[in-house]
């Protein structure tokens, strides 16, 4: 990769995203505490926290038990509102959309920004940065904090640099010192498991990665050897990728003739959720909402959807609540033509590998279960069911 300096990049990340959203719908959480997640006395975990929280030594992935333990008189939100924070992010979005539409959303509240040519014929990233974060709090009432750079990893950088609420600027001529001293664990990509192998060798800042050749680089950390070579002298030449996420991933399958024997169905679905869950593996999502459709021989068509709090962790669970939710279809009971399973509401697109580790801090298995089921969800975590018929 080369150094180009000529793009103009914003992270856009909001602010204590979930908790913030809680605290500005009841207003009496306002300055406390507040941790969304599990319940305390299970054994769920901490999906984020707010800042006043976060004194505490609270954080995401977080046990929820933990939390309780440093923080008894917090507010733990249990029965989080995720229609509600998905209609802030849309907001969100449109407010990117007056500035550009070279937007990749990375989560729900996260954005990168390519602003280099804008529909404000704003020179300054800077201003607009301003004037994107001045909108979203005009609009939604919560706060967001940005970065500003001339490539994604840096611009991610940046927009946690003064977090809550704040803006931080990385322009070329600062980036080279600013690197030096920044501890390897914030650069994108370098997850734990590789911060602890590079500290085992030594390597603790960017200065300290910027003193190894490329070869030896590419020798301990393989492929990601020359990312890191590039990262540390803040080359980074990924575009902003204005890609629709992926809002769901699944398979149906419509049968020659309709079934109207529940056990087929089931083992139908079994199939086919292995089939999916395959797919999800190779592509690396994992979603919280799982979808069963079923359409009747007369064409009337079903889906029943469940949510967890977090990422369905396994493909058994998935089977299982597929299954429950074929249970609360008229299947069995009716001739079926067709049946359909999948998986949605991703949490981030998972991209670098250790970003990913996010998501397998939710595990928290019960090991308990009848016929050796092992959940890796806290069946509390269970949000909601939801039915539309179309
Ligand atoms: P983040 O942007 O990582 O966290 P945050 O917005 O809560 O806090 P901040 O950015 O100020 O540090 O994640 C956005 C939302 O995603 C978060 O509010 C809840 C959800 N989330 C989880 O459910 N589990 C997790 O482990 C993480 C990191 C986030
Ligand atoms: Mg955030």
């Amino acid at each position: 990769m080369t150094l180009d300096v000529s793009r103009k990049i914003i992270h856009v990340d909001m602010d204590a995203f979930y908790a913030s959203v809680e605290q500005r719908n009841n207003p009496e959480l306002k300055g406390k505490p507040v941790v969304v997640g599990g319940r305390p006395d299970s054994r769920g975990v901490v999906s984020t926290c707010s800042y006043e929280a976060r004194v505490f030594g609270i954080h995401s992935a977080m046990p929820t038990s933990e939390a309780y333990r440093r923080c008894p008189h917090a507010v733990f939100i249990t029965n989080a509102d995720f229609s509600e924070y998905q209609k802030v992010s849309t907001q969100v979005r449109e407010i990117f959309r007056e500035v550009t539409e070279l937007i990749e959303p990375l989560s729900l509240d996260e954005a990168y920004l390519d602003v280099s040519d804008n529909k404000l014929n704003e020179p300054s990233a800077t201003r607009l940065a301003e004037w994107i974060r001045r909108r979203i709090l005009e609009i939604t009432s919560l706060t967001a904090s940005a970065g500003v750079s001339y490539n994604k990893s840096l611009a991610k950088i940046a927009s946690d640099w003064n977090k809550p609420d704040g803006l931080t600027v990385i322009t070329p001529d600062m980036a080279e010192s600013f690197i030096t001293d920044l501890p390897v664990s914030r650069f994108w990509g370098v997850g734990p498991v590789t911060a602890g192998r590079m500290k085992e060798l030594g390597i603790h800042t960017g200065g300290d990665l910027r003193s190894w050749p490329l070869w030896k680089l590419s020798d301990v950390f393989g492929k990601a050897g020359p990312w890191y070579y590039d990262l540390c002298r803040g080359i980074d030449d990924r575009k902003v990728e204005s890609v629709r996420i992926r809002k769901s991933l699944g398979k149906e399958r419509t049968f020659g003739e309709d079934i109207e024997d529940f056990d087929k169905l089931a083992e139908f679905l079994e199939n086919l959720c292995s089939s999916v869950w395959k797919e999800l593996e190779e592509k690396n999502l994992r979603g919280r909402t799982v979808t069963i459709k079923v359409k009747y021989g007369d064409f009337r068509q079903v889906t029943r959807s469940r949510s967890f709090l977090s990422a369905v962790q396994n493909q058994e669970l998935f089977k299982q609540t597929i299954l429950e939710l074929l249970k609360e279809t008229e299947a069995g009971k009716r001739p079926v033509r067709l049946v359909g399973a999948s998986v949605s509401s991703f949490l981030r697109e998972e991209m670098e590998d250790e970003v990913c580790q996010l998501s397998l801090d939710f595990k928290t298995e019960i090991p308990d279960l009848p016929g050796g089921l092992k959940l890796l969800r806290e069946p509390e975590a269970l949000l909601q069911t939801s039915l539309s018929i179309h």
